[in-house]
């Protein structure tokens, strides 16, 4: 599934759920949300997949994503809509 790191404060990640939930996707189904705020697992896993410490981030499989423009895109086409 894909995953996507966040951070609630971050306004890049707030755009990012809000279009995904414009498309009709599911939190949980179509895509799993991590806690990436500073400090958590989830912000090191997104700096050692990355290599930056910034969300939002996206992986799937062998994809990985750092701009909130480029995720919105990616979501877009796999979701065909
Ligand atoms: N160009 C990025 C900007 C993302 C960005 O600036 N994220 C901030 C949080 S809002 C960040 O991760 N800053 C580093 C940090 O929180 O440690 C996008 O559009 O997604």
């Amino acid at each position: 599934m894909i995953q996507l790191y966040l951070w609630a404060n971050c306004p890049f990640c707030q755009k990012v759920v809000r279009a995904a939930s414009d498309m009709g996707l599911k939190e949980g189904v179509d895509y799993a949300e991590i806690d990436g705020a500073p400090g958590t697992p989830g912000r090191e896993v997104v700096e050692k997949t990355g290599g930056k410490a910034m969300v939002p981030f996206l992986i799937d499989g062998d994809v990985h994503m750092y701009e909130s423009d480029d995720i919105i895109d990616y979501l877009r086409n796999k979701a065909g809509r």
